[in-house]
């Protein structure tokens, strides 16, 4: 009998005799493609792998991997070779520097931040947003009339060299032409599981080079570039936040892992879905990252060249992601 038909058969008999806890998710365990591995941190692209290092120093010192995922991709916020995260990132069409991130917990808790100037970590803020505030998301100057108020300093507002440079470049045809990927320093979405289960995630990035004045992506929007059930697993997204928001990407791959899919499967499936419902598919790039509550992983892109690190207790390796293309 093939794997499939016996899980379909196995999830029929479990629903047939009502057994307390045992759902079409458990049942992935049955196909024996899962690999325990707890605790685990994976992020996005090559910045991942001293973020996931930062990380796991966090989880040793706490013990939280709350603490740990926000520790990770504040690292990737003062990487001066960035030029997709932090204050170094590539600015919009009027040359200034906007952020956006979001983290999260397994038990639903969770903060954003948008559209934010002047914020060094805006991954703090957004943990600020969750932890002392009623609210989910904040943007713009509300959000950074927050930071100040939370005592968060405002940096300078001014380009960073490298991203004068850029921009300068940019502005001669000032075509908006975004190039995601390729060069392996994007994002950073990390999502993490601790020894007991409990999962948490977090994204950070500057958004797309160039992109019109007030323009937001994927990353701080819960469900689209982060989104983390301990009853589940997580998931995490890079690449062109307008294509990922339209299939709600992290939201889509929890829910897909909840019905029965592993990771792997769950990611492959949001990259179809996201195939099939984006023009120009051969323009775009987006990868997305997976973890279940098992600690079993999976990641997938569109296009070859995303890549992501993949922390472990033995190791912290850069692995590169399959593609749909
Ligand atoms: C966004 N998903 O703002 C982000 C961008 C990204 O360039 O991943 N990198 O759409």
């Amino acid at each position: 009998m093939s794997q499939r038909r016996k899980f379909i058969k196995q999830s029929l008999v479990s629903s047939a005799l009502f057994l307390p806890g045992v759902s079409a998710f458990s049942k992935t365990l049955e196909k024996g493609l899962q690999k325990e591995e707890k605790p685990l941190i994976l992020s996005t692209w090559n910045h991942g792998l001293p973020a996931n290092k930062a990380a796991w120093d966090k989880l040793k010192e706490t013990g939280s991997i709350l603490d740990a995922v926000e520790a990770g991709v504040r690292d990737t916020e003062l990487d001066m070779e960035n030029l997709s995260v932090g204050l170094q990132g590539l600015p919009d069409r009027e040359g200034i520097t906007t952020l956006d991130a979001s983290i999260m917990t397994g038990d639903g808790a969770c903060g954003s931040v948008a559209f934010v100037r002047q914020i060094k970590h805006p991954i703090t803020l957004a943990r600020a947003v969750m932890e002392k505030t009623p609210h989910v998301m904040l943007a713009g100057e509300g959000a950074r009339q927050f930071a100040i108020a939370q005592g968060f300093p405002l940096e300078k507002e001014e380009l960073s060299p490298k991203a004068k440079v850029e921009y300068d470049k940019w502005k001669v045809t000032s075509q908006y032409k975004p190039i995601i990927n390729i060069e392996n320093h994007d994002t950073i979405g990390m999502i993490g599981i601790d020894s007991s289960g409990k999962l948490a995630g977090s994204c950070t990035t500057s958004g797309l080079a160039y992109k019109m004045h007030g323009r937001v992506g994927d990353s701080p929007i819960i469900g689209a570039g982060l989104y983390v059930d301990d009853e589940v697993g997580a998931a995490t997204a890079t690449g062109l936040g307008e294509t990922i928001i339209r299939i709600c990407g992290s939201f889509l791959i929890v829910e897909l892992m909840r019905q029965g899919r592993t990771p792997q499967e769950a990611c492959e499936e949001a990259v179809k879905r996201l195939v099939t419902k984006s023009k120009n598919i051969q323009d775009i790039q987006a990868g997305f990252l997976a973890i279940n509550k098992y600690g079993e992983t999976g990641a997938y892109a569109v296009h070859p060249g995303f890549n992501f690190a993949r922390a472990t207790s033995s190791e912290n390796i850069l692995i590169d992601s399959k593609s749909h293309f």
